[in-house]
């Protein structure tokens, strides 16, 4: 069986980007493939987070994965720190990653900004932790956006670098010289890069100072519809044809969450809305994201109401989790040459 594995930051608000990016796209997914979604809460701490609201997000995401429609029973649903073999193999990759893969990321030259030389080290090494998730589980499939691009690239090169150096060694304990599998992003459909709703070139995340530029999972239908009415735009009616979205991004943007949340192609959005003006578009865009969001909110809300089941899944998760990850970690610990 082929192995997916995809992880969500506890670190704000769930937004739209989130679901049409990832978390929507976890779903089908169990009906192919053994499928582990992780909670990962060692990387939100890269940039300091309030405990409490670190355990409140954490929950969350967990909520936001089985209301979307992930089985806690079939698929491993757990917490990045439950399950410590991510800390020790993200030391070891630590030390095969170089710093300046590290530092040539792009989402690390935007989170730094100017202040390169005052961020955490654990921003700089944030691929590495993240190489550590996929790999420990050899998964060879990784469902995320469009701006998880570049890490998953770094996640082949660790991959294949570890191979690399530790050939002899692999070969030596009479293991598959492909140790790690080089892993394949899975990225497709309309909506890979959510754009903010108040810059057309800006990704809709979480850390934007502004609630206006993105919908929240848990938004009720009302802030929803205020935000899509509110949503930057030219003046300008939709193009008759889906070549005419070019150059204008907000159209795009909203074009596209139209076509991602109805299950249609951006042609098929095109044909039916085609010529027709924002007062017409807006309202239909915000009846099918309350259409589409509002019963997977109560659904969130009614979970995280109870934080002790999700505790126990969560718990549950990392127990299965675990039992991979040690028998990965167990090989690697004999490939470095470490004594146990
Ligand atoms: N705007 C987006 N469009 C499509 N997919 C997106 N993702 C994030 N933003 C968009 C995808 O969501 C998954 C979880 O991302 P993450 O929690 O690791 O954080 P992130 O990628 O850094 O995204 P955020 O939400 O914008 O957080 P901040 O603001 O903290 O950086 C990933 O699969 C991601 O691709």
């Amino acid at each position: 069986v082929q192995r997916v594995f995809s992880g969500i930051q506890p670190s704000g608000d769930l937004h739209l980007g989130n679901y049409l990016g990832a978390i929507r796209r976890f779903v089908p997914l169990q009906d192919s493939h053994e499928c582990i979604y992780c909670v990962v809460d060692m990387h939100a701490i890269t940039v300091w987070q309030d405990p409490d609201d670190l355990r409140r997000a954490t929950r969350e995401v967990a909520a936001a994965f089985i209301a979307a429609g992930v089985d806690p029973k079939k698929s491993i649903i757990f917490n990045q720190s439950q399950v410590i073999q991510h800390a020790e193999l993200a030391w070891v990759f630590n030390c095969i990653a170089r710093i300046g893969w590290m530092s040539r990321m792009t989402q690390f030259k935007d989170k730094a900004g100017k202040n390169s030389e005052n961020v955490s080290l654990g921003l700089l090494a944030y691929p590495s932790l993240m190489a550590a998730d996929i790999l420990l589980y050899k998964a060879t499939h990784v469902p995320v956006g469009n701006d998880q691009k570049q890490h998953l690239e770094l996640t082949r090169d660790i991959a294949a670098k570890f191979n690399n150096d530790y050939a002899k060694s692999i070969a030596d304990q009479g293991l598959d010289p492909e140790f790690f599998p080089i892993t394949e992003p899975l990225i497709a459909g309309p909506a890979t890069r959510i754009m903010s709703l108040r810059d057309g070139s800006k990704k809709m995340s979480k850390s934007d100072p502004s609630d206006q530029s993105r919908i929240s999972l848990l938004d009720d239908a009302d802030a929803i519809a205020k935000k899509i009415k509110r949503a930057t735009t030219d003046p300008e009616p939709l193009p008759e044809t889906v070549d005419g979205l070019a150059g204008r991004a907000e159209a795009d943007n909203l074009v596209g969450i139209y076509a991602a949340l109805a299950d249609l192609t951006k042609v098929e959005v095109i044909a039916e809305f085609g010529g027709k003006g924002w007062g017409t578009f807006k309202p239909a865009l915000a009846e099918l994201a309350v259409a589409v969001l509002a019963p997977m909110a109560d659904e969130m809300r009614r979970l995280i109401n109870d934080p002790a089941t999700i505790d126990a899944y969560l718990r549950e998760g990392a127990g299965r989790a675990t039992a991979l990850a040690e028998t990965t970690m167990s090989d690697v610990r004999k490939i470095v040459g470490f004594i146990r």
